[in-house]
């Protein structure tokens, strides 16, 4: 383990981690975890809808009752898979997990093709704002003394989980090692009852038209920012203004980039992604 240059990570292999939630000992158990055939493992970047997904898997695993969406954290219902778990709690469902690792940091089984692999990509920009906001709400992770030197931060990887490029680059490489599913946070966004549909022909569920309904309702931005428990309104570690679902929109980014930030951005971004084969919904703008 060594230290991060930012107040509150260090470094294990390469990669950032939060001082307060990881641990070293534990990420380096990871490689040898045993995923089944049945596992479902969603992969983001931070703030790229990883919340959203739990929700939807949550709902979708107990049949579109809400009753557990509204009585346990999302951490409890769809816990991280580089997170200590209490073990003296029940864990409600054992094959669902999410994950920000790094694709070299994560268990050999599942490279092995063990599993199933639901990555969510959201637009940089917009990753970049959603982090900024986030790291002047919570406690333990250090404030931005500007937006500026924040959004050099996450483009060269100084945040948590390192670089959104190095991220995603790295995962889509080896999708083929995987039964893969690739999201965007925006065409969720576009279409959230045609992505369900995607995610439940993926993992072979059927959801009649009803169902199907109310979890579009119980995974709205709204119902998710009304619900305590998805919105980790009684939760330690954060500054009382301030909401942990904040916006829940696409293109939040024209509110705090400059042009002249946005044009920096656009210029590393096509050096970096010019070689990547997916087209996404934000690149022809
Ligand atoms: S984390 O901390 O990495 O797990 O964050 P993550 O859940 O990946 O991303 C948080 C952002 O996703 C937004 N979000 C949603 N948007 C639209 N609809 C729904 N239902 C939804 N649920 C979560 C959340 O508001 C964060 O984005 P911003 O832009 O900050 O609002």
């Amino acid at each position: 383990m060594t230290t991060a240059s930012k107040i509150g990570l260090f470094q294990f292999k390469g990669c950032n981690f939060i001082t307060n939630i990881h641990n070293p000992e534990y990420l380096a158990e990871i490689c040898h975890f045993e995923i089944k055939e049945s596992d479902v493992i969603t992969v983001t970047y931070p703030k790229s809808g990883t919340t959203w997904m739990q929700q939807i898997l949550c709902l979708l695993y107990s049949n579109g009752d809400p009753a557990l969406v509204q009585s346990k954290l999302t951490v409890e219902r769809v816990p991280w898979m580089e997170v200590p778990i209490d073990n003296s709690k029940d864990i409600l469902l054992p094959h669902l997990r999410v994950t920000h690792l790094p694709y070299r940091l994560i268990p050999k089984t599942l490279k092995k093709g063990n599993g199933k692999v639901i990555y969510v990509a959201r637009n940089p920009k917009d990753v970049a704002v959603s982090l900024y906001h986030f790291q002047n709400y919570v406690t333990f992770l250090e404030t931005p003394s500007s937006f500026q030197e924040f959004l050099e931060d996450f483009i060269d990887g100084r945040l948590i989980y390192c670089s959104w490029f190095d991220h995603i680059i790295d995962w889509y490489s080896h999708k083929d090692e995987f039964d893969f599913l690739f999201l965007t946070y925006e065409d969720m966004k576009k279409d959230l009852k045609g992505s369900i549909q995607k995610i439940c022909d993926f993992l072979g569920k059927k959801l009649d038209e009803d169902k199907l309904d109310l979890m579009v309702e119980e995974c709205s931005f709204k119902a998710m920012r009304k619900n305590p428990k998805a919105n980790y309104e009684h939760v330690e570690g954060k500054h009382p203004k301030g909401s942990f679902l904040r916006k829940g929109i696409v293109g939040d980014w024209k509110n705090l980039f400059t042009v002249a930030q946005s044009e920096m951005f656009d210029r590393i971004y096509q050096e970096r992604m010019k070689d990547f084969p997916f087209k996404f919904i934000w690149d022809s703008k």
